[in-house]
């Protein structure tokens, strides 16, 4: 058996193994793809890899959060999702968005599960590709018309989401949505909640949990806020615009 002092050598060396890998990995600034050394990604749900290097959005968000956000705790969420749904394996054949958008149609022994780790494996895939290197700017075309139809200017849409994204207490999110009757709308929500469950088209979202700045940022929110809309692909976000409205 293990002494106590083993183990916690064991701990040691395995922490330490991982942060070199880390630091490697950060250095070497390429995409994720099947490198995430996290069990439970074999499916049915999959983690998406970056779309882009760890460091592309440097400097607004650095590569270390970027790596740690998308290889942990995304896949995290994903892992956690296909241990929910193992006993139940006709859900893992339906799409995540599916599932959240029916959450009471999901058996009641895993529905928080599914809220949680669904929401969080649903709501980070969108979030990578809301942004981009080289992003930020205005929307253009149909999403800057609706925008200023609903808000008045860019410059009060801007306002009005920073607003919830800095007001939301605790973890969660803040999101530009296009609700049932097609109209746009600020929608904060807490944890991992995704406005699909509310039959609300995220379109635009802030991860405002501490894992998506800390490392940066710390407890300055604000700033993570403002670098968040120098990196945001508003081509993305106008497509799932016209997506949505059909
Ligand atoms: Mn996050």
């Amino acid at each position: 058996m293990m002494t106590r002092r083993q183990a916690l050598k064991a701990t040691v060396l395995a922490s330490a193994a991982c942060a070199t890998a880390a630091t490697q990995r950060v250095a070497s600034a390429q995409p994720s793809a099947g490198q995430a050394p996290v069990t439970g990604l074999t499916g049915p749900f999959t983690l998406p890899p970056l779309p882009y290097a760890f460091d592309a959005l440097e400097p607004h968000i650095d590569a270390l959060t970027m790596q740690i956000h998308h290889d942990k705790h995304h896949a995290a969420y994903v892992a956690n999702l296909n241990k929910a749904v193992a006993e139940f394996p006709e859900l893992g054949k339906q799409r995540v968005e599916d599932l959240l958008g029916e959450l009471n149609a999901v058996p009641e022994k895993i529905r928080t599960a599914v809220r949680n780790q669904g929401g969080g494996h649903y709501n980070h895939t969108l979030f990578w590709q809301m942004m981009r290197k080289g992003g930020g700017g205005q929307p253009a075309g149909e999403l800057l018309k609706g925008i200023e139809k609903r808000f008045g200017s860019f410059g009060a849409f801007k306002d009005a989401l920073a607003k919830a994204a800095l007001s939301q207490f605790g973890s969660g999110w803040a999101w530009l949505v296009l609700d049932a009757n097609k109209q746009l709308g600020i929608e904060p929500t807490p944890n991992q909640d995704s406005p699909i469950s509310q039959n609300k088209q995220p379109l635009l979202g802030i991860d405002v949990w501490e894992h998506a700045y800390y490392l940066k940022y710390q407890n300055r929110r604000p700033e993570y806020v403002a670098a968040f809309f120098q990196v945001i692909d508003w081509d993305f976000v106008g497509e799932q615009y016209k997506r949505a409205l059909g």
